[in-house]
């Protein structure tokens, strides 16, 4: 049998590639299942739940610590995942990795150390109308404390940001800008590259949420100069629990530590703690190894195959189902800007988002119905939510079909 090692560069075929996710071959509510929810969170190959299956069966351990094999092995495979992430944002040091649970407690994280310390009352931190409450409220919560202000960068009707708008509200007091690099209600890719630039010219630095962007683009960390930049990994194929904080050394090195315990310091005594050096000060614990470990199968799932061809692939998606979409009465897609990721949302006239929601899943078909945790953007919007389709490299133009039928005789039940 042919071995595939991770850096050869097979076809890309979207049904070859659904053979290798097993949740995708069932039935729901008696239809074959299409899973339209992967801004949500992808599904997982058969590679990244066999690593997660074979670090449980063959190497389970703590790391760091141990003077055994098992031990070894755990903390080497451990460390290669670290080095998977550090290729996969282009960062010039494992020692800028820090694994979290996912971007939530990335943002949380900089803004209880970097903020927290560098922040004071009179200081702005701005953010967009468009992000997603993980990068609203950690925010909110340290201005609170501070008396710092927050401000934001307003949207166009279009779901894109007003940039000229962002150029007045960047100031000298602008201390930290927080920004979502891809929307996960409207699709939308934002400038962010322009964004730091500006923002640095301030003096100001900057956290980018990677959340929706790390799987559809290839963000890299020294291009884009960004300060921060995180991502999860179960919207990268891998699993949940598990992500990465990446951050530039000089600032990792001046924070304080976000959690304490073991594995971050270097010495206790009952009158004075000395910490660990980058990366373990932030990584207090033990952390979540079998989800970490089976992310680097996640990477090597992905490398298979050209970055470019699984984009153009996924823009070919958006584009037919946008085209599906318009053509329906009283729908509206909300979020139309010029550069998107494969994210559809819109509203019908006459017909309930969560209505919608119910009635595809009787087909089979699974969407995200709500406010997309963006509250803030949905007011701006004028909408209490929006039925989401969200593509991945394994859904087809078949599917789409299967979900605009589905769509039409929804509607024509609800209206
Ligand atoms: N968005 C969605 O359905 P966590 O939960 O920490 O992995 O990611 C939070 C997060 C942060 N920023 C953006 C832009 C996101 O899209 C998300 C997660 C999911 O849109 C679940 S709410």
């Amino acid at each position: 049998m042919e071995t595939l090692s991770p850096t050869s560069i097979r076809p890309f075929d979207p049904l070859v590639v659904r053979a290798d996710f097993p949740i995708l071959h069932q039935q729901v509510n008696g239809k074959p299942l299409v899973y339209f929810d992967n801004a949500a969170t992808a599904q997982k190959p058969k590679s990244v739940i066999q690593a997660l299956t074979h670090y449980y069966e063959t190497e389970n351990a703590n790391i760091h610590r141990g003077a055994h094999y098992l031990a070894a092995k755990a903390t080497q495979d451990y460390e290669d995942t670290r080095e998977a992430v550090r290729q996969f944002l282009n960062a010039a040091s494992t020692d800028e990795i820090i694994f979290t649970r996912g971007v939530t407690e990335a943002v949380n994280l900089v803004a209880q150390t970097y903020g927290r310390q560098n922040l004071q009352a009179g200081d702005e931190v701005l953010i967009s109308t468009m992000e997603h409450h993980s990068n609203i409220v950690p925010w909110q919560m340290l201005c609170e404390e501070k008396g710092v202000t927050l401000r934001i960068i307003p949207i166009t009707d279009q779901g894109e940001l007003e940039m000229d708008a962002f150029a007045k509200v960047l100031t000298e007091r602008t201390k930290f800008v927080s920004i979502v690099h891809v929307s996960n209600a409207l699709g939308t890719i934002n400038p962010v590259k322009e964004i730091i630039a500006a923002a640095h010219r301030v003096g100001a630095v900057v956290f980018v949420d990677g959340a929706q962007a790390a799987v559809h683009l290839s963000p890299d960390v020294q291009a884009l100069d960004a300060d921060f930049y995180a991502f999860s990994a179960h919207k990268v194929y891998g699993p949940t629990g598990i992500g990465a904080l990446y951050g530039k050394r000089r600032w990792l090195e001046a924070m304080p530590p976000y959690h304490g315990g073991g594995e971050m310091i270097k010495e206790v005594t009952f009158t004075k703690t000395t910490y660990n050096e980058l990366p373990f000060k932030f990584e207090a614990g033990t952390p979540n190894i079998g989800d970490t470990i089976a992310l680097k199968a996640a990477f090597d799932y992905l490398a298979q195959w050209d970055k470019q061809t699984i984009a153009a692939y996924e823009t070919d998606l958006l584009q037919y189902a946008t085209q599906a979409l318009e053509s329906i009465d009283g729908l509206q897609i909300i979020g139309t800007a010029k550069h998107k990721i494969s994210v559809i949302s819109f509203v019908v006239d006459g017909a309930h988002h969560s209505d919608i929601g119910t009635l595809l899943d009787n087909e089979g078909i699974a969407v995200r119905t709500g406010h997309h945790c963006t509250q803030p953007l949905m007011q701006r919007l004028g909408i209490s939510g929006t039925t989401r389709a969200s593509f991945a490299l394994y859904n087809t133009r078949d599917e789409i079909d299967t979900f605009v039928k589905a769509l039409h005789k929804t509607l024509k039940m609800l209206r």
